[in-house]
């Protein structure tokens, strides 16, 4: 029997004492006890009545009960679907009936506020934490576990990225997808069982679960887990640790702090970014106070990592470095699909064992975004030097990343123009000194219109806070160019400094 992703990343843990993950209190979870607690997660999944094939949708917080219940959902052969914790109730309900979730966890104080919806749509609720329904339910499983047989071609998670139009769309990754990635990973950073990786990211997302924990699985290495990126447990952190993986706003955050110094890096090997734009500035100041040259590399929900600076070599400001050993990355015009040549900026468009198997019970937007020869569009404009460096120098897609968090403006467009008093409106990112982008929304108003406070209660019942503007600003009209489109480009020019000329 065989379970690529179980017997690779998560079988090698069992009854090992060695030290797997250290917690911000300086508690050790040994690997052999997070296996003992995958297994009983494990078996009260299947007590639940899910069987390989069916989903289940987590939304709780980061913790090793979590990471356990990913390894759970891993060995039982059950599709995991980790939710930002930050979505609102209705966000939620998407997701949830979309994917025909059959079981629904959530942190045991979210169980009385979502057992309606669950209740609704038939959804078993479960609570996952300390005094929670599920802990009760695996506490006296057995603590060993026979995996589920999966293919390689197998679903092993769905995750949710959000729409240019419309609804948000469940990326379908595969057992080989996510594996084959972490694989690539390790080799290429370097990572051995002597690593530890100090991990702050969230680990509802891709960076933070697949990069991160998977290449630290493989690598058969550790991570002080943290709950949430804290300036002071990160820099306390740092002297036991040898590697971070970060968004650019780690890195902007740290920079600020006095004690970021050669001495308080001493122990650390490499330190890598991604997930949105790191500036070169930002890199530079980096070397210049700490020593050490960021790593950066780019990937996507839909593929995993798609490249990276090298390891050895020069790390460039600016650029995401090399297509990963066994992706293929070209630059295409993107209206023709014709391949441009070397030097010309277009379309990234992206092959290989770790790029996602379509959408979820979407045939027809996969259809929309693959080329007939199986490459995958990217939506991200991109050029490669002469050395084949690559550079992302914008988006094709209307999208904002805020913090290293994706904000489709059209989700809360949509939902300002059904307000009262607003009679259209533009969401666009704007340069911010932490967040990289943030979200800002343009609004032509009728008459007074309603007030900040006004849109922003009602945007709340809605909209993850992170998606919510951090701005607005009012204008009689939208530009608009001939064909009568709201002119983005021109709003993004003329606000450039809104948020470093006034306080942010
Ligand atoms: C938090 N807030 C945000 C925000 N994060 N607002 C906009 N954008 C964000 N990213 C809100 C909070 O709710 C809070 O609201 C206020 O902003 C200030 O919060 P904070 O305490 O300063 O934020 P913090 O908790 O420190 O979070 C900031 C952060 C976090 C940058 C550390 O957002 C983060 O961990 N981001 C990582 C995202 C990530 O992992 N992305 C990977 C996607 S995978 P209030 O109520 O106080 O006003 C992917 C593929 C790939 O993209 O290539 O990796
Ligand atoms: P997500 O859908 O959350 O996976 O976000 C993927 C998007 O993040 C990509 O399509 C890029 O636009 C962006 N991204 C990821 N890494 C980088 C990077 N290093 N530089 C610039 N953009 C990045």
């Amino acid at each position: 029997m065989t379970n690529p992703i179980h017997d690779t990343l998560f079988a090698p843990l069992a009854g090992q004492p060695r030290p797997f993950l250290t917690l911000a209190d300086g508690t050790q979870i040994t690997a052999g006890e997070f296996h003992d607690q995958l297994a009983r997660y494990g078996h009260a999944l299947r007590a639940c009545g899910l069987e390989p094939g069916d989903r289940v949708a987590v939304q709780a917080s980061k913790s090793p009960r979590m990471l356990a219940l990913y390894g759970a959902a891993m060995a039982t052969g059950i599709v995991f679907l980790p939710l930002n914790t930050a979505y609102t109730p209705d966000e939620l309900e998407y997701f949830v009936t979309d994917c025909c979730a059959r079981l629904l966890l959530v942190d045991p104080e979210r169980g009385t506020a979502l057992a309606p919806l669950a209740g609704r749509h038939g959804i078993r609720l479960e609570s996952l934490g300390a005094g929670g329904s599920f802990d009760a339910l695996a506490a006296n499983q057995p603590h060993r576990i026979d995996p589920a047989a999966r293919a390689d071609t197998d679903l092993a998670a769905l995750l949710y990225t959000s729409g240019t139009t419309g609804r948000s769309k469940g990326a379908m990754l595969s057992q080989r997808n996510l594996l084959s990635n972490a694989e690539t990973l390790v080799d290429l950073w370097r990572f051995t069982e002597k690593d530890v990786l100090l991990h702050a990211l969230p680990i509802f997302h891709t960076h933070g679960l697949f990069v991160a924990t998977n290449v630290i699985l493989r690598a058969g290495a550790q991570m002080v887990f943290m709950p949430k990126f804290d300036i002071d447990q990160v820099f306390e952190a740092m002297g036991r640790a040898t590697a971070m993986m970060g968004v650019p706003t780690f890195y902007t955050r740290l920079l600020e702090d006095p004690r970021l110094s050669r001495d308080t890096v001493g122990h650390m090997r490499l330190f890598i970014s991604g997930s949105a734009p790191l500036l070169a500035e930002t890199h530079q100041q980096w070397s210049a106070r700490t020593g050490h040259d960021i790593l950066e590399r780019y990937g996507m929900t839909e593929t995993n990592m798609l490249t990276s600076n090298p390891y050895d070599g020069a790390r460039r400001p600016g650029t995401v470095g090399f297509p990963l050993p066994g992706v293929s990355l070209r630059i295409t015009d993107a209206d023709s699909g014709r391949e441009l040549p070397q030097g010309q900026t277009g379309m990234i468009e992206v092959k290989g064992p770790n790029v996602f198997q379509g959408y979820w019970q979407m045939p027809e937007k996969t259809a929309e975004e693959f080329r007939a020869d199986g490459y995958f569009m990217t939506g991200d404009l991109g050029v490669i030097d002469a050395q084949g460096y690559v550079t992302i120098v914008g988006r094709a897609k209307d999208l904002i990343i805020s913090g290293g968090y994706n904000v489709y403006p059209k989700e809360v467009e949509l939902l300002l123009d059904e307000m009262p008093g607003l009679r259209e409106s533009a969401v666009i990112g704007l340069p911010h000194p932490d967040l990289g982008e943030a979200v800002v929304a343009v609004l032509a108003v009728q008459g007074d219109g309603p007030d900040e406070g006004q849109i922003m209660a009602e945007l709340a019942a809605k909209l993850a806070r992170f998606k919510q503007p951090k701005a607005f600003i009012r204008l009689p009209e939208l530009p608009r160019n001939t064909m009568g489109k709201v002119q983005k480009a021109e709003l993004r020019k003329t606000y450039a400094a809104y948020f470093t000329q006034t306080a942010a």
